[in-house]
């Protein structure tokens, strides 16, 4: 569950999460992986990297889910049914995750790559937490709480801050339905690019605030021939290769910098290796990745559709 939600907030390679206790600049290859992260073999094929997710609640309590995945023995139904479970804290019986059909999941990516259960999983985790939000304000009337952020699910009850209050799962999602709250989330999934700016917050709650870093790994196809240059803008340090070439190289601790490559030479619709490791110190964190491409005036995000993974 924390790895999806890591997968969640950046996903678009193969990527390494690493805790390091240096207080400056931490070393590739990690001596120490505190929560490691592979979502090494999505699709090549980036318009495949998504997926949908239909979550149900009833009044009974039970959930439903229906996502794109196929179950063929692998375990990918019972992933998708400890998601919902996780997030509304249920017993995984409560759960009953659908067989897939296009009625309910329409323009389903094929279930391979090692990405259904990733893809599926978020998109689930998505719809889930769309509902929670609903059903928490309505936990918070019935209990009379000040603020949601008091209030957590737990063992199919609703806590105030860390102690269990008088109202159970099963009369609040009664009680939401009868103030006509909606009880139902189709939510839809696409990985991500690199542009983030988690401000001094972790980039995922398994993380630390501070003394973190990422690889992302992949490659990356210009859409036309060209000149291209690579910037990345980040606090703290950053180090890109393009084809096998450190192109940027400011492994150091600084506020948000943007750096440049030199120009590149790239041919459309091929696959360059492309490797952008980061690391934040402490303070503020950002790791964008952006490019200059033939013929414009301002450098961009590298667009999801030109990035894979391996
Ligand atoms: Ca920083």
């Amino acid at each position: 569950m924390l790895e999806l939600a890591l997968v969640k907030v950046v996903f678009v390679f193969r990527y390494f999460y690493v805790s390091d206790a240096a207080d400056s600049a931490p070393a590739f290859p990690p001596k120490k992986i505190t929560s490691f992260i592979c979502f090494g073999i999505p699709f090549t094929k980036t318009f495949m990297n998504q997926a949908r997710a239909l979550v149900h609640i009833y009044t009974d309590g039970s959930v439903s889910v229906s996502t794109g995945a196929v179950e063929m023995g692998q375990g990918v139904n019972t992933k998708i049914a400890q998601v919902a479970a996780e997030v509304f804290s249920l017993p995984i019986e409560r759960v009953r995750v659908q067989t897939t059909n296009t009625l309910r999941i329409a323009n389903t990516s094929p279930t391979a790559a090692s990405a259904a259960a990733d893809l599926n999983g978020i998109a689930t985790q998505m719809a889930c937490e769309s509902i929670r939000d609903r059903l928490l304000e309505v936990a918070k009337e019935i209990a009379e709480s000040e603020s949601v952020e008091q209030l957590s699910f737990k063992d199919g009850h609703v806590y105030r801050n860390g102690d269990r209050t008088g109202v159970d799962w099963q009369t609040l999602v009664l009680d939401a339905h009868l103030r006509r709250v909606s009880l139902s989330e189709h939510a839809h999934y696409a990985t991500p690019g690199i542009n983030f700016d988690w401000g001094t917050a972790a980039p995922a709650a398994s993380l630390p605030a501070d003394n973190f870093s990422v690889r992302w790994t992949g490659h990356v196809s210009p859409s036309a021939d060209g000149n291209y240059t690579f910037q990345t803008t980040s606090d703290d340090g950053v180090r890109l290769w393009v084809d096998g070439t450190l192109v940027v190289d400011n492994w150091t601790t600084h506020a948000p910098t943007t750096n440049s490559s030199p120009v590149l030479a790239l041919k459309a619709d091929f696959f360059y290796d492309i490797k952008l490791e980061y690391f934040e110190a402490q303070y503020g964190a950002v790791a964008k990745l952006a490019w200059l491409t033939p013929g414009a005036n301002a450098a961009a995000p590298i667009p999801q559709s030109q990035l894979s993974g391996y």
